[in-house]
């Protein structure tokens, strides 16, 4: 469990692009260009515009976000400061670190929301209440 993480350690990372004529590629290999061993993948996707996600923190989780396709917004939340990250091209990743909270919206028509995860899918790992959030942050 870690509540030391700030939203100013969250960042967006510029991913490589192999271009070509016939259209581009990005490239993830594990460890390498990725920021830790990803052990998931998933990816959002059929979502309504009007769709709020998250509203949620993981206490050990790290994942590295991607709109693979179309765009929508990621509010970011350590307990006492947040930071907004528009995330609109599949060339940039925003890494979210323990500990933060999470709300995502303005998801545009035929977005997908591709995330690696740095461990399994568990719900004990889940905060998904905002006070107990607080509390967590607080080290109470
Ligand atoms: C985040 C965003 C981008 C599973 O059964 N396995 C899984 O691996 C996941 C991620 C979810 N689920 C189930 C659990 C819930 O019943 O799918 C349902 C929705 O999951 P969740 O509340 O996590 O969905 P989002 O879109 O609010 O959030 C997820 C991530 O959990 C979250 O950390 O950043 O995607």
């Amino acid at each position: 469990m870690n509540n030391s993480f700030s939203v100013f350690d969250c960042k967006i990372v510029k991913l490589p692009i192999v271009h070509e004529n016939k259209g581009n590629i990005t490239v993830l290999e594990n460890s390498i260009n990725t920021p830790f061993d990803t052990k998931r993948i998933y990816y959002l996707y059929d979502i309504p515009m009007d769709s709020t996600r998250g509203g949620h923190a993981h206490y050990k989780l790290e994942q590295f976000i991607i709109a693979a396709s179309g765009s929508f917004i990621f509010t970011l939340d350590d307990g006492s400061q947040r930071r907004d990250f528009f995330l609109n091209h599949p060339d940039k990743a925003l890494h979210i670190k323990p500990g933060i909270w999470r709300e995502m919206r303005e998801f545009s028509s035929g977005s997908v929301c591709l995330v690696l995860a740095s461990k399994e899918y568990t719900e004990s790992d889940y905060i998904r209440d905002y006070n107990d959030f607080l509390k967590f942050r607080n080290g109470k």
